[in-house]
């Protein structure tokens, strides 16, 4: 197998002027019949090359140019595609396979969820449906025949506009959409079936009015309110910060059940995991709540960012997903709280790239090659992409940023382009050099940037020394300094900030600075600095870096209780937590609060009603995967006891204030933000609950009482905790109430998935039986096996293998399957150099046994392959 090279990339042999499409939908199996007119793509005189058309699984029943029928000597048929040998320079083509949508297990391409047909094309499905130069550099515009049943199917939609309809004398109906703005393949869309529909008008700011559609299955039929009104306000919002409008008359969403991941952009028709749309209280916590939001967001965005600008190659992914990403974060931060936004997309960044980064997957934001394009929809080109957009935005500034955004978008629109396209945009717009900046987009691994402060009191200069260094990485040995923004301030020991004077400056000096750390190191000297200063650095999380700085325990007693920056301050709360854990890790004895932390503790108990989700992150403790990151060989053992002897701690130790907040932390109550008073009202049950009994007795009235999902989910996962009949008799109740909600069926899964406990394993594998389970649908699959290898660290690492055995098993299961889930669903097992060597073994043992299925997967090949190396 040949991985496919960013550097051999070369312009599509033929451009395509439009493209006629015609599916008959039948039970047995789908006619496609396309019809596009193609010219050479060489200059004037020079002979045209063959043209290659993608094809996987389609059984060709017809192939004509201009009308007459292709002999066999003048194409070549593979198991990828047709090869047309010699066709003139302009021509008309004309296809028509069969397709099996129902046989469609991989959700990629045209495929049945449900009673639905629906289709999923990004990156490479297209080629599922009919023959065609599937790559993104090939835009045409389309029309659109749906021929079906109309009883099972009386919705008939497709990207664009609807230009006609009618009813067939063999009683079949029909539409016929036309989408006018050209668009490659990935951005294709079809969805036939009974759907409920949530009808609302939008008018955009200069006037035009707009359909919104969002289409459900009848039984969801009221839980659409929530994704209707996220799509107004993200509509508006890019009216407002980028001055983008919608510009089609009808925007439509699909939910359906089954699909690979959370959602999909195409023009005009998104499709989306049903887990991306609906939500309402009874069914939906305030994460649930919060994820639609940001999801129908997205989506919207990629309309400018991704489908009127989009990407020449894959290799471009993050040109589309790191723009819409940061997009979707400032939307976010705007809907919300920006410093809790800001924190959650830190927190990440950590847990999730830079393990990615570390591990054997590690690629850079663009990659260079890949066997397989679908396995890298990663953390790292979704959201370093997104932190290398947000440099941009430190760098330029708020209007600089908007300036390269104008430029980029009347440079590009229509286009297919790369990266250095986005950078050259940005670089213009603003008159600066970003030659330096290009290199976030080639190298991989996550930088380090070390630090160290000198003062000198007879001078009353501080000198701080920056560094950076980024490690080597699979087929990366030497990595070049990187242009690294570093937000910084000073306070004095009482947390009192300190104007940032450089040498030689006059007048009135900022009280916090972005400095471009461009060098391998470089020195900065501040002036009239009255005592040896705190620094508090990497501000707002300013790169997405390792900062290595040895704070002092009283320095980040200093930053958590006086940092301007929030993000700061959790920081260094976080840091102070994970210090204790990782102390008590290596002596074996129960972690210690400090008397110092203690009061730091009580003191951001006390401001709790100011802002209570941020006082929930600051005292949140670090996952035990973060803490794991944090030791060359992960002592899974010793971490979870660790962590749960400082929950204990944190529950008895401030019992009074939980208590208090438990009671009082009304998400009713005027002018509260609902979320966030659940959000630290059930951390506060959570601590409590780890406490000891009472906290179970509370959790039980917790869960009777309530009427959020929010509520009701934490006060079983404290009941749960304890275990017992009684927590039996609860779970169990709690399916028979839900059986008929999938999403919350979803939730049922993980709650047991993730509770720890010496059955845990044997739970899992006995819910695999369970008729809640579907090996078939994506998100029980991780909502089972996904949370278990993810989040029940001690389940599965349990030291005979049989955790990793267990996952290995279903891996093998879905290759066949769906490989894009097989892919996603092995990358646990990918770290196995992290662990001690009798589980590093096991490990390698189930990759090797998974690495030796017959017929294994490109997407397989490529992550055991690399594991394994
Ligand atoms: N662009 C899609 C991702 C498609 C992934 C296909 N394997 C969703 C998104 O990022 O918006
Ligand atoms: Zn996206």
């Amino acid at each position: 197998l040949q991985p496919v090279r960013l550097r051999d990339y070369t312009p599509p042999t033929h451009l395509v002027d439009a493209l006629e499409l015609t599916f008959d939908l039948g039970d047995a199996y789908t006619e496609v019949r396309s019809r596009f007119r193609v010219r050479a793509n060489v200059p004037p005189g020079e002979d045209p090359q063959p043209l290659r058309l993608h094809g996987r699984h389609l059984e060709l029943q017809s192939l004509h140019v201009d009308g007459a029928p292709v002999s066999g000597d003048a194409y070549l048929e593979d198991p990828e595609g047709l090869t047309l040998l010699a066709l003139p320079a302009e021509a008309t083509i004309e296809i028509v396979t069969v397709i099996h949508p129902q046989e469609n297990t991989a959700l990629d391409g045209l495929y049945r969820s449900g009673g639905l047909f629906c289709t999923q094309c990004e990156p490479e499905g297209f080629r599922r449906i009919t023959y065609f130069p599937d790559r993104p550099d090939v835009m045409t515009t389309y029309t659109v025949t749906l021929i079906a049943d109309p009883e099972p199917y009386p919705v008939l939609l497709a990207n664009g506009n609807r230009v006609d309809h009618g009813e067939r004398a063999d009683g079949r109906h029909w539409a016929t959409w036309h989408d006018p703005h050209p668009k490659p393949t990935y951005l294709f869309a079809l969805v036939a079936g009974d759907l409920h529909l949530h009808e609302e008008r939008y008018t955009t700011r200069s006037g035009r009015d707009i359909q919104l559609h969002l289409y459900v299955e009848h039984a969801n039929a009221g839980k659409t309110a929530h994704a209707m009104r996220s799509l107004r306000k993200a509509m508006a919002w890019d009216e407002d910060t980028y001055g983008l409008e919608y510009d089609l008359d009808t925007y439509m969403i699909v939910a359906v059940d089954d699909f690979n991941m959370g959602a999909m952009e195409n023009k005009g028709l998104n499709i989306f995991n049903t887990v991306c749309v609906l939500a309402d209280e009874t069914i939906s916590t305030d994460g649930d709540f919060e994820t639609v939001e940001a999801v129908v967001a997205h989506e919207y965005f990629h309309n400018w960012t991704g489908n009127r600008v989009t990407c020449r190659d894959w290799f471009q992914l993050s040109l589309k997903e790191g723009l819409t990403v940061f997009r979707e974060q400032q939307f976010c931060a705007d809907m919300g709280s920006p410093a809790v936004k800001r924190i959650q997309d830190t927190r990440l960044l950590r847990s999730i790239q830079f393990p990615e980064d570390d591990g054997p997957m590690a690629h850079p934001v663009r990659p260079e090659s890949y066997l397989e394009i679908s396995n890298f929809y990663t953390a790292t080109v979704y959201d370093k992409g997104a932190e290398v957009i947000r440099m941009y935005h430190t760098l330029l500034g708020e209007d600089g940023f908007r300036r390269g955004m104008d430029l980029y978008f009347q440079r590009h629109d229509g286009q297919a382009v790369t990266c250095e396209d986005f950078l050259a945009a940005m670089a213009d717009a603003n008159h600066v050099d970003l030659d330096q900046f290009s290199r976030w987009y080639t190298q991989a691994g996550t930088p380090v940037v070390q630090a160290g402060g000198r003062y000198d009191a007879s001078t009353r200069r501080y000198h701080l020394q920056l560094s950076q260094h980024t490690p080597a990485r699979p087929g990366q040995t030497h990595a070049l300094p990187l242009h690294l923004p570093v937000r910084l301030g000073l306070l004095t020991g009482d947390g009192q900030p300190l104007p940032l004077r450089l040498p030689g400056e006059t007048g009135q000096a900022p009280l916090e600075r972005v400095v471009a750390l461009r060098d391998a190191s470089m020195e900065l000297v501040f002036e009239d600095i009255p005592e040896a200063p705190v620094p508090s650095l990497l501000r707002d999380f300013s790169a997405p870096a390792v900062l290595d700085y040895a704070h002092s325990e009283d320095e980040l007693l200093t930053l958590l209780a006086h940092d301007t920056d929030p993000v700061n301050r959790w920081d260094a709360g976080q840091r102070l937590l994970l210090n204790t854990l990782l102390a008590s890790v290596e002596s074996g004895q129960p972690p210690e609060l400090s008397e110092p932390l203690r009061e730091a503790v009580h003191h951001v108990l006390s401001g709790w009603r100011t802002d209570p989700a941020f006082v929930a992150e600051v005292l949140t403790l670090p996952s035990e995967d973060y803490i794991a990151e944090q030791q060359v060989v992960a002592d899974i053992d010793g971490i979870h006891t660790a962590r749960e002897a400082l929950r204990n701690r944190f529950g008895s130790s401030f019992a009074d204030a939980w208590r208090t907040i438990h009671d009082q932390c009304d998400p009713h109550a005027p002018g509260v933000n609902g979320a966030s008073a659940r959000r630290l009202r059930n951390l506060a049950l959570s601590y409590l609950g780890a406490a000891g009994p009472q906290g179970a007795e509370l959790a039980m009235r917790q869960y009777h009482a309530a009427t959020h999902m929010s509520d009701r989910l934490a006060a079983l996962e404290v009941l749960i905790e304890h275990g017992g009949s009684t927590a039996d008799r609860l779970v169990a109740a709690f399916h028979d109430q839900w059986r008929h909600e999938p999403l919350v069926i979803n939730k049922w899964l993980r709650l047991q998935a993730t509770a720890t406990g010496r059955n845990a394993l044997e739970r899992v594998r006995a819910l695999t039986a369970h008729p809640g389970f579907d090996i078939r649908n994506p998100n029980r699959v991780r909502a089972l096996l996904g949370a278990f290898s993810q989040s029940n660290p001690v389940g599965f690492h349990r030291t005979d293998g049989a955790g990793y055995r267990l996952l290995a098993d279903y891996v093998v299961e879905l290759n066949a399957m769906n490989p894009q889930m097989a892919a996603r669903l092995v990358l646990p097992l990918t770290r196995w150099r992290r662990l001690d060597p009798r589980r590093a073994g096991h490990m390698f043992e189930q990759l090797e046994r998974i690495g030796n299925t017959p017929k294994l997967s490109k997407d397989l090949q490529e992550v055991i392959t690399k594991s394994l190396a």
